[in-house]
């Protein structure tokens, strides 16, 4: 989520109005010349993305259909998403939707929630572990993504190209994107990312963009997937507005959490 508009979400109580603050997606915008628009998310780029590349990412709904955050399979049973998308519905009106690329169709799988955990410790992104891992009722069509192991520290080398994929809002204030679209972005280096955000920790974050801005997940790509090729390495967490010039977005470092991720995923008897 942005940083700015966390201090109003906090001060939220409907499920509404908090899936309204929340939602907005992956944008490659450009730091717009435009004064009026120069503190907003301006999308201009990202491209259409398809499922066939990456079966894993879906998408969270409430109770109406309405779209709120991303998530990411993680086992025939389980998503992985970001703790203050779990926390922003509440779970018997939460909704998965798998196997859907456009929002307007009716393909796919909607699967309820039966039980919802939440990274231990989280009280909110910019803190660190927002993370959360939602089990379904039924069992997904579409295959999970990988979990990063203790061998794929390389993976988060500075200048590592990450694709971030996500449904939201694309036009600058305007509707949210019907179609799932993806942002190729590097991977920023722990030194750097703490010098744009005073708040960054690279035992729980990491932090993925351009120093020129222009491209970036935003509001609504939330708890959606970083991947490289089929690993999942980053969850989309927050940042300062979005594709903004040093201000990277900010992911939850998926590393430090494949352990608890991988325990949550199992497949249960009951649930
Ligand atoms: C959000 O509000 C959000 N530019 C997600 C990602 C970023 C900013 C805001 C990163 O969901």
């Amino acid at each position: 989520m942005s940083v700015k508009s966390r201090r109003s979400l906090l001060f939220v109580s409907g499920a509404l109005l908090a899936v309204a603050a929340v939602a907005v997606p992956v944008v490659a915008g450009t730091a717009a010349a435009d004064p009026a628009s120069a503190n907003q998310p301006r999308i201009v780029g990202g491209e259409k993305a398809s499922l066939s590349d990456h079966p894993y990412a879906v998408y969270l709904t409430d109770a109406g259909g309405n779209q709120f955050c991303g998530a990411v399979i993680v086992s025939s049973t389980a998503v992985a998403t970001a703790a203050h998308c779990a926390k922003a519905v509440a779970k018997q009106d939460i909704r998965v939707v798998a196997g859907r690329e456009d929002k307007r169709t009716t393909d796919g799988q909607v699967l309820s929630v039966s039980k919802v955990w939440v990274g231990q410790g989280y009280s909110d992104p910019t803190k660190g572990t927002d993370i959360a891992v939602l089990t379904v009722r039924g069992q997904f069509d579409q295959r999970p993504a990988k979990l990063p192991d203790s061998g794929d520290a390389g993976l988060y080398a500075k200048g590592t190209q990450a694709t971030v994929l996500g449904w939201g809002r694309i036009a600058d204030g305007g509707a949210r994107s019907d179609y799932l679209r993806s942002a190729e972005v590097p991977l920023v280096s722990d030194t750097e990312c703490k010098t744009d955000y005073s708040v960054y920790d690279q035992r729980t974050m990491v932090c993925a963009g351009y120093a020129e801005g222009g491209v970036d997940a935003c509001q609504g790509d939330s708890g959606g997937p970083l991947v490289v090729g089929d690993t999942l390495i980053g969850i989309v967490s927050f940042g300062d507005g979005c594709a903004k010039a040093n201000k990277p977005g900010v992911y939850t470092r998926v590393s430090t959490y494949s352990d608890d991720i991988k325990a949550q995923a199992k497949p249960r008897l009951l649930g």
